[in-house]
């Protein structure tokens, strides 16, 4: 079992639109594992986005992050790291396909909905960045309690 870090940006809150996202992860067979609403500070976000430093769209994006709150998230399933990538769609939402998130909700590149760890050495430290290793929940269906009654 694999696991992903996805974060719901300012824009997917602000436009109601987290529960439709999360319903399409949960859809797929996903298992949520952790969920917070938090409001990012620069300091955080300077880490979470560190890679991108220098680069001409850095200021905007740190700016947009810790502009108001966000829900991260951690998902949980086979190969969920690959899947989760090709939900949400390419980086640029004008090319993402339609079906996709980004594809089916945004239109701006930096407004582009969600982030969702690309790799497990970028997911691992992206779930540590934001959870306590206490924070993720390790559960099994109630339901196969009810299908082999005792
Ligand atoms: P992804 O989120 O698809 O993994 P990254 O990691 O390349 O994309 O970029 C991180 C974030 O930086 C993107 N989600 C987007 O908000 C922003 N970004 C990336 N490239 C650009 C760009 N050329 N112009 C504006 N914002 C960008």
């Amino acid at each position: 079992m694999e696991q992903s870090f996805v974060m719901l940006k300012p824009d997917a809150v602000q436009r109601k639109i987290s529960g439709q996202i999360i319903s399409r992860f949960e859809n797929k067979g996903l298992t949520l594992i952790a969920m917070k609403m938090l409001h990012i500070s620069e300091e955080l976000a300077q880490k979470h986005y560190g890679i991108h430093k220098g680069k001409p769209f850095y200021n905007s994006l740190i700016d947009f992050i810790t502009s108001s709150p966000v829900i991260a998230t951690v998902w949980e399933g086979e190969n969920a790291i690959k899947t989760i990538r090709n939900l949400v769609g390419s980086t640029n939402p004008q090319e993402a396909t339609p079906g996709s998130i980004r594809g089916d909700f945004a239109l701006n590149m930096t407004f582009n909905m969600i982030h969702a760890s690309d790799a497990p050495d970028t997911a691992k430290s992206e779930i540590a960045l934001f959870f306590n290793q206490d924070e993720l929940q390790t559960y099994s269906p109630i339901i196969n309690k009810w299908l082999v009654p005792e």
